[in-house]
């Protein structure tokens, strides 16, 4: 199915904001290794330990997974593969679906949000991730009042794998899982 350019916008964002990391117009394997890094170094997770192999193993495994989507085999998803990826992701599956790695990138985005291990994610947590993924504080601020109508609550699993289905699928202007990547769109 074709992409409206509300969702076109939308995924755009996730591509530049939160996949082409080193911005040079393409996703590459080093998008993801500059990722990890940020990550591990945010929660103090050494070379060596289990906690900096398993964010390794699980970035590396998503970055597998979408690189079978690089279409014409240069080692890069640019933004055109990029929305025929998720084109093709909506048609085959419909809006509740997704491809193996979108799961996989659900778990490890909701894992790394989630810092205290809880099973859920409050506020602080939210901005702490997404200012060291490179959000400015008051976009993390204002995507979590949003996406928690109020944002005084949590961000249980649940909800944020609904946001995740909105974000993805919905043209809704006014739906809350538009703001799950910060974006002020
Ligand atoms: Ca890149
Ligand atoms: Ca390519």
């Amino acid at each position: 199915m074709a992409l409206s350019d509300f969702q076109s916008k939308k995924l755009i964002h996730l591509f530049r904001t939160f996949f082409d990391t080193d911005h040079n117009g393409t996703i590459e394997k080093s998008d993801f290794d500059i990722v990890a890094d940020k990550i591990c170094k945010l929660r103090s997770w050494e070379p060596g330990s289990p906690q900096y192999g398993s964010v390794h193993q699980r970035l590396d495994t998503i970055w597998k997974e979408i690189s079978a989507h690089d279409s014409d085999g240069d080692g890069h998803i640019s933004e055109q593969e990029w929305l025929n990826l998720w084109a093709d992701v909506l048609a085959k599956k419909g809006n509740g679906g997704g491809g193996a790695w979108i799961k996989h990138y659900q778990d490890f985005m909701f894992d790394a949000q989630d810092i205290s291990g809880d099973g859920s994610v409050d506020e602080n947590e939210f901005v702490t991730l997404y200012k060291c993924l490179g959000i400015p504080d008051t976009q993390c601020k204002d995507a979590f009042q949003k996406l928690t109508n109020g944002g005084d609550g949590k961000l249980t699993k649940d909800v944020f794998m609904q946001r995740f289905q909105e974000f993805i699928s919905s043209d809704d202007k006014s739906a809350a899982g538009n703001y799950l990547f910060g974006g002020s769109l």
